[in-house]
């Protein structure tokens, strides 16, 4: 089998690269191990910022989530018994949306099925070829059957734990990576959110966050120990403990009723350098990972498509190569400033298991500087609706 582009991965960034290049008339085929079902099954992201936005309808799938999406002018920060609120339109003009990444992933499915897109469900064995050559190729296997993708390029776009970053010499290769001592409770459950817009809240118990998917669908999440497992935690404990992280009049709103998801998530920052090696490019958490604090994972995956995107339409209509071979420079310098961010509000929000009294007392004077000076709101909202391309 021929195609232009191999993409390897079929999450959000597999798939919204596919959709984009075929309404320029640009070739893919995706691989994905998974089955579309699991794929769907993933409870993940669920605020879009505006490129993402931008980049759905682009892509001819932004009518649902214009439709069913909640945009959100702004955001609450809790801490202890006070709270406040930081506005994204007053200090940017902008909102977010929330949409979740599950149903961002079944509209870009949808779409890929509509347009007859080629996707290879329950791949194994995925091997990058050649890849420093102009002629890579993708190996795999289905059940029995040995496969063969030719392409001009390859996009990378499986994951954390995927295979093409690796395909990526170690002798050209860097990484840099930050593990967090906590990780994130997350449950979704069938109740009205206790609030119209998202609460972060930092507590002398630890984080929690309150956030939704639409007016019947609360997502919540508790900062956990690590060595955790869902399974520790009952329903009943979960909302007794989220109600101690918020403040008292939240707690006595919140509406509590039976998960219908409960996991955990560890919280990482990682990124690997560069994000190109010859014709295979790396894109979304692949390459990349940050903490969930400031919803960035998704939305950095959708700047890196729009690097990647461009770069192959730039390539192919207009014979230059000059966005391909700046592809990693220009993904990367987004990345960091994304890294930072993420890294900077869950260090602020989180109890760390080593903190001193006076790290205590410099994170609750941050919170207040943010909470009295409009120049700091204005740097967090900047960074939360996102950063330009
Ligand atoms: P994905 O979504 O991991 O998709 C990669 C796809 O590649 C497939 N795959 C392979 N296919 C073929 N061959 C192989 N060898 C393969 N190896 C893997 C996988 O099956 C999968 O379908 O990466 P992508 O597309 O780059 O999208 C990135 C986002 O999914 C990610 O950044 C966010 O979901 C991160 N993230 C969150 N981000 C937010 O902005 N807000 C959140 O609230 C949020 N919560 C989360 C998250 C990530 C989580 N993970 C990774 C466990 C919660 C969790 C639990
Ligand atoms: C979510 O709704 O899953 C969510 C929202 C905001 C975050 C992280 C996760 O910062």
């Amino acid at each position: 089998m021929r195609t232009q582009v191999a993409i390897i991965g079929g999450g959000p960034s597999g798939l919204l690269l596919a959709q984009l290049l075929h309404v320029r008339g640009i070739d893919s085929v995706v691989l994905e191990r998974r089955t579309r079902a699991h794929v769907l099954s993933r409870i993940r992201a669920g605020v879009l910022e505006q490129g993402l936005m931008g980049l759905l309808d682009e892509a001819g799938v932004g009518e649902r989530m214009h439709r069913e999406g909640f945009p959100h002018d702004g955001t609450l920060i809790a801490y202890d018994d006070q709270m406040f609120r930081v506005d994204f339109t007053e200090h940017t003009g902008r909102h977010v949306m929330v949409y979740g990444q599950t149903e961002v992933t079944r509209d870009l499915y949808d779409a890929r099925e509509k347009a007859g897109g080629a996707i290879e469900f329950n791949v194994d064995d995925v091997t990058v070829n050649d890849a420093d050559t102009d002629r890579p190729y993708v190996t795999y296997r289905i059940g029995d059957a040995a496969k063969r993708l030719d392409c001009d390029f390859i996009a990378g776009c499986d994951g954390f734990h995927g295979v093409s970053r690796n395909a990526i010499p170690a002798s050209v290769r860097r990484e840099y990576e930050k593990v967090y001592p906590f990780g994130w409770l997350g449950i979704l459950s069938e109740t009205p959110p206790v609030n119209d817009e998202l609460i972060y809240a930092s507590s002398s118990r630890g984080f929690a966050l309150c956030s939704m998917r639409n007016a019947n669908l609360s997502r919540y999440y508790i900062q956990c120990s690590l060595s955790d497992s869902p399974g520790d935690w009952s329903d009943a404990n979960f909302w007794d403990e989220l109600k101690r992280r918020i403040p008292a009049e939240q707690a006595e709103a919140l509406i509590t009723g039976p998960s219908i998801e409960k996991s955990i998530a560890a919280l990482r920052s990682f990124v690997t350098e560069p994000m190109r090696w010859g014709r295979l490019f790396l894109c979304g958490d692949a390459a990349h990972i940050v903490p969930p604090t400031g919803a960035k994972g998704l939305n950095t995956a959708a700047s890196d498509v729009h690097y990647l995107y461009n770069a192959l339409r730039q390539f192919y209509e207009e014979k230059d190569a000059e966005g391909i071979d700046r592809y990693s420079e220009r993904a990367l310098a987004r990345v960091w400033k994304t890294e930072r961010f993420s890294w900077w509000f869950s260090s602020l929000m989180h109890r760390y298991p080593d903190q001193s009294e006076f790290d205590i007392k410099m994170q609750r004077a941050e919170i207040e500087f943010l909470r009295s000076s409009p120049a700091a709101q204005a740097a967090m909202a900047q960074n939360y609706v996102g950063l330009p391309y």
